[in-house]
Order: structure tokens, then C-alpha cells, then sequence
């Protein structure tokens, strides 16, 4: 655990790096998912870094919210998947680190192009059908922010996974209240999302998303929850920002770079663990 939490210090100094050097991008979604993209990559999923496109007998994970890239991005370059140096490079010209994820780059990790909202949970629904078909045991998982939901391919995808049984797949939500002009509850209030992914059919956990042993633990609750005829759907509570106080909660960061002397604050609380890029 103690070595998870240590990844997860270096992807989120990463995520402050990347979007200070490019003077563009989204820390706030990014620094909120970094446990989990730690814990999915460095513990859950059964995955190859020496990266092939059709990920067959590989569990697979699809980003759906794209504008968290940078999180993405350190994450798989932190797995192996590309040298850690790239990095420097996120959304210069002709980098394969776009400011939203497309294959066209060819960047090793990358399956989908993401970043116009509310299209990852179909794409996910077309990767474990796939997989339930070539009689794979391995899982899809799939991650969407809150605001998100306001797409309504989303709930179209929603309806489809628990009509058709799609129970190879793990979609999380992370449900950190905040979108890109305020909170969820201002521009557009989704109530109960638990209560209505169960209306939908689906088996729903919940967690802290923070957390890295709740991570582990639901993530893990989850795996073992599949194959049981109903899709399962994973209610992620974090914070936007998480790791860098001044970031916290605040929907200000959603897609705002931090100036030198924030990029110095932010650092200064985020130890560097496995060395900078
Ligand atoms: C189809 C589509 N509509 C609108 C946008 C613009 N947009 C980018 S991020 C965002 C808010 C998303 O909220 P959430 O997924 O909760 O992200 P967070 O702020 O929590 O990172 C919006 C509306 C988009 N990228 N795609
Ligand atoms: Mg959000």
C-alpha cells in the first residue's frame, strides 16, 4: 500500500509538471484520479506495458472524460508503457501527448480518442461484448466524470450494458462535484447517482476514491463481483485538486495551469518519489 500511495505522490507531481510546462490543461480531475489510476495500473488490472491495440486476454481500461489526460499520461509512462522524459512534451506540436487523448499519435496505452464527452462508456460496452464473445475471462473498465453525465449516450450506454448482461465491465464515476463552471449541483443536479445506476440494473459499490486501501479493496470487491450477469458501476468520491490545498474543491482548476510560484506551492506538498521527469 505504502508503495502505492508513493506512485500515486509522483503521478500527481507529474500532473502539476505537464500542465505548468504546457500552460494548459486539467489538474484539478487529474490530481482527484491518481489514486486511481495507481491502484488500476501498479495493482488491479492484468496488463502488458509492451503494448498491443487489441489488448487480447489483457484487462483494458477506456478513459471517457479525455480532459484528464495528464493523470493518463504519468500513469502509463510510470507503468512502462513510454520513456517518463516524454512527458515534458503534453501538448506541444506534433507531441503524441495531446491535450486530449487520440489514437492517431500512436502514444502505447492509448485505444481510444476521448475528450468530446459521454462516448467511453459505448466504446467500453463494444470492447467487453468483444471480449464475452471470444470467450475471455479478463475485464473492461471504464472511467467518467460527473459532469459527464449530463451526456445522454451516457444513460443510452447505461441501459444497454444492463439489457445485454454486460458483466465484464467496471465502470467508475468520479464523483467529485465539480465540473468545468461550477458545481454538479448548480449546473446540473444528478441526485442520487448510486440509486439510480441500481434503477438502471446495475451492481453498484461505492468508495472513497482517496483512499488508496479503499481503492484497492473496491477495485478488487469489484473483479470478484463480475461474471454475475449484471454490469457493475463503482461510485468514486474524490476530491478535485486532491493533494495540493489550494487546488482543493475549487472548480477554478478544472482546466487552468498554476503560474511559477503555484507550480513551487504545489510541489512543495507533493513528495518526489520515484524521480522527476
Ligand atoms: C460533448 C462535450 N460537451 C462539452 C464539453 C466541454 N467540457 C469539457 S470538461 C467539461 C466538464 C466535465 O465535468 P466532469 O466530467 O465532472 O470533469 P471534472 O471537472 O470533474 O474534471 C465540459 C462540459 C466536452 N468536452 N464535450
Ligand atoms: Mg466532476
Amino acid at each position: 500500500m505504502a508503495e502505492l500511495t508513493s506512485i500515486a505522490s509522483q503521478v500527481r507531481r507529474d500532473i502539476i509538471r505537464m500542465v505548468h510546462g504546457a500552460n494548459s490543461g486539467h489538474p484539478g480531475g487529474s490530481l482527484g484520479c491518481a489514486d486511481y489510476f495507481t491502484a488500476l495500473y501498479f495493482s488491479i488490472m492484468k496488463h502488458d506495458p509492451a503494448f498491443n491495440m487489441n489488448a487480447t486476454n489483457e484487462d483494458v481500461f477506456f478513459l471517457s472524460n479525455g480532459h484528464i489526460s495528464p493523470v493518463f499520461y504519468s500513469t502509463l509512462a510510470r507503468a512502462g508503457y513510454f520513456d517518463i522524459k516524454e512527458l515534458s512534451t503534453f501538448r506541444k506540436i506534433n507531441s503524441r501527448l495531446q491535450g486530449h487523448p487520440a489514437t492517431h499519435e500512436h502514444l502505447p496505452g492509448i485505444r481510444i480518442a476521448s475528450g468530446s464527452l459521454g462516448q467511453g462508456m459505448s466504446v467500453a460496452l463494444g470492447a467487453a461484448l468483444t471480449k464475452k464473445l471470444n470467450g475471455e475471462s479478463t475485464t473492461v473498465f471504464s472511467l467518467h466524470g460527473d459532469g459527464e453525465l449530463d451526456e445522454g449516450q451516457v444513460w443510452e450506454a447505461i441501459m444497454f450494458a444492463a439489457h445485454h448482461k454486460v458483466d465484464n465491465l467496471i465502470s467508475t464515476i468520479d464523483w467529485n462535484h465539480q465540473q468545468i463552471d461550477g458545481t454538479i449541483e448548480k449546473v446540473m443536479d444528478h441526485g442520487d447517482l448510486r440509486r439510480k445506476f441500481e434503477a438502471f440494473g446495475w451492481i453498484t459499490l461505492e468508495m472513497n476514491g482517496n483512499d488508496m486501501e479503499q481503492v484497492v479493496e473496491t477495485l478488487r470487491a469489484a473483479k470478484s463481483l463480475t461474471g454475475q450477469g449484471k454490469p457493475i458501476a463503482i461510485m468514486m468520491h474524490t476530491i478535485m485538486g486532491k493533494g495540493v490545498d489550494f487546488m482543493e474543491n475549487d472548480h477554478n482548476w478544472h482546466g487552468v495551469a498554476p503560474n511559477d510560484e503555484q507550480l513551487a506551492k504545489a510541489l512543495a506538498q507533493l513528495p518526489e518519489t520515484l524521480g522527476d521527469y
